[in-house]
């Protein structure tokens, strides 16, 4: 008999770094639904530190590759690379003890850095990461010392020691899972509490949309509706895990140079606001490819910014006032910087509290979000908005300028066809291809399009409800057999003619035509 330690096989110790790492990350979820700070859990926090931290051309990359599964992709690479470094202390803690005190260090530095550097953070925020830590560090030691097994005769490795390792480590692999999925639960319903967006009950606006003109929207099949529904409705933000506001006890100040009058505004001070109105405006995204889906149409309830922005004594730019950026923030610390002089040159630019008739839901803003016809979204549309500050643009760049999108973000015009689909096999014949186009601000004026290249074609224009909405378009085609392209262009009530040049999305809006290709068969 020796006292030298057994040598552990690498299985075993990687597998006794993947449970201390299983079992760390349930200790820092439950922490963290304790403390109501879900936000601060190490994978959380790493996850949105990645989302702030990632170059332009890689997100624009992650967002084309994954599309608004971005975050689950984000999700998942950061839990296989965990993986993989769990295994990796695990298996060099078993021949050295300081590489895996090495290890948790590493661990620890990462989560306690990203929940510590949050715009949001709290001091308090570096518990759920201080408590895996110490988890970890006391199960890798634990299962280390159980697999050396000391008192095992030689000879006997993979004996009973081990086998009960194994399953031991199987059973609190998913006793973590589930004790992690529980406190996630426990998080969303603690911050769930309160006024929802199922217990909110909306005023009817004394103010209506205008009434929708007959026939607005064509219903013909593939062609998106003339509203979208919300469980349609794209989602864009760099939210990991959707803020859970609670209505009753939200506030939104606003505030900063130029403002005579602070206010700070409650729910309830939003729905019983005299100027409460309704609507219909179309939000597009920034980062939406020709021919994409990044936009989306509603009928919006709000009080419009203009009104409170009198209330507050600040004057527009071209009276003279102070301010030329209105730079929204929200519960999760975005950032969103707006020209004054577009929030109140008597557009509808509203603080909105409703979307198609329904309370916000929590994914699209809850309680209260800005939406400004005629501006991306990445500009105007701050989801969970609880501050907003006067400003200029020469003092504060908002979260996305630095990442190389363009300070201004006034909408472009642009078309899409939405029926036959790109690459679909019509049969030959009569076929309505039919698409929407938008210009927000002056409305779509005439829609054309174009097939295998020809002349344009003046397409039929479905009434417009408002020049802040899409309009639906469509076109009676006789088709014969083979393979044809379709192009399609829109030009606004300016007489703009949407330009052929092909831009990226990015720094401010990609331009160029819809084009799709059909075997007609
Ligand atoms: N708080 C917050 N608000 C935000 C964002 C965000 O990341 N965080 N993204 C903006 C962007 S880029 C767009 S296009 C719109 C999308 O709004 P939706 O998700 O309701 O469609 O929200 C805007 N508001
Ligand atoms: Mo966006």
């Amino acid at each position: 008999m020796t006292d030298t330690p057994r040598r552990i096989p690498t299985g075993s110790a990687s597998l006794a770094g993947l449970v201390s790492a299983a079992v760390a990350l349930a200790a820092a979820e439950v922490v963290g639904a304790v403390l109501s700070r879900p936000t601060a859990t190490p994978v959380q926090a790493v996850g949105a530190g990645v989302i702030d931290l990632v170059p332009l051309p890689l997100k624009q990359f992650a967002v084309d590759l994954f599309g608004t599964a971005d975050k689950v992709a984000l999700l998942t690479g950061i839990g296989v690379l965990l993986a993989c470094a769990a295994a990796l202390i695990g298996a060099a803690a078993s021949r050295r003890p300081v590489l895996g005190a090495a290890g948790a260090a590493l661990f620890a530095g990462a989560g306690l850095t990203a929940a510590l550097s949050r715009p949001d953070a709290v001091p308090l925020d570096a518990l759920p990461t201080a408590a895996g830590t110490v988890v970890f560090a006391g199960v890798l030691t634990w299962s280390i010392r159980t697999l050396r097994g000391g008192r095992t005769a030689p000879g006997a490795a993979g004996g009973p020691d081990r086998r009960r390792f194994v399953l031991l480590a199987g059973a609190a692999t998913a006793a973590a899972a589930g004790v992690g999925a529980g406190a996630r639960l426990l998080s969303a319903g603690i911050s769930g509490g309160g006024l929802t967006p199922a217990t909110v009950r909306l005023p009817a606006p004394a103010d209506r949309a205008a009434p929708l003109p007959e026939g607005v929207d064509l219903e013909i099949d593939g062609l998106a509706p003339y509203f979208t529904p919300g469980s349609d409705f794209y989602r864009i933000d760099t939210a990991l895990s959707v803020p859970r506001i609670d209505a009753s006890t939200w506030s939104l100040r606003i505030h900063g140079l130029g403002v005579r009058w602070e206010l700070v505004l409650a729910y309830d001070d939003l729905l019983r606001h005299a100027d409460l109105c309704e609507r219909d405006i179309t939000l597009t995204c920034v980062s939406n490819p020709v021919g994409g889906g990044y936009l989306g149409n509603a009928r919006w309830l709000g009080v419009p910014l203009a009104s409170l922005l009198a209330e507050a004594g600040v004057r527009s730019p071209d009276e003279g006032g102070p301010a030329d950026q209105l730079v929204s923030r929200s519960e999760d610390g975005m950032t969103i910087g707006t020209p004054v002089a577009d929030v109140t040159d008597g557009r509808d630019a509203l603080l909105a509290v409703g979307m198609n008739g329904r309370p916000l839901s929590h994914e699209h803003g809850f309680p209260v979000r800005m939406v400004v016809p005629g501006l991306y979204g990445y500009v105007s549309a701050c989801k969970w908005i609880v501050d907003v500050e006067l400003t200029t643009f020469a003092s504060f760049d908002a979260y996305w300028v630095p990442r190389g999108w363009a300070e201004r973000g006034p909408i472009r015009t642009q078309s899409r066809v939405d029926t036959p689909r790109d690459g679909a096999s019509p049969e030959r014949g009569r076929i309505a291809v039919a698409g929407v186009a938008w210009a927000q601000g002056t409305g779509v004026d005439r829609v054309e399009v174009s097939v295998d290249d020809g002349s344009w074609t003046e397409a039929e224009l479905a009434p417009e409800g408002s020049t802040d909405t899409w309009r639906q378009w469509v076109l009676e085609w006789e088709a014969e057999p083979g393979e044809h392209t379709i192009t399609v262009r829109a030009t606004d009530r300016a007489g703009r003619v949407q330009t052929p040049d092909r831009a990226a999305p990015a720094p401010a809006g990609a331009t160029g035509h819809h084009r799709i290709t059909v075997t007609v068969v």
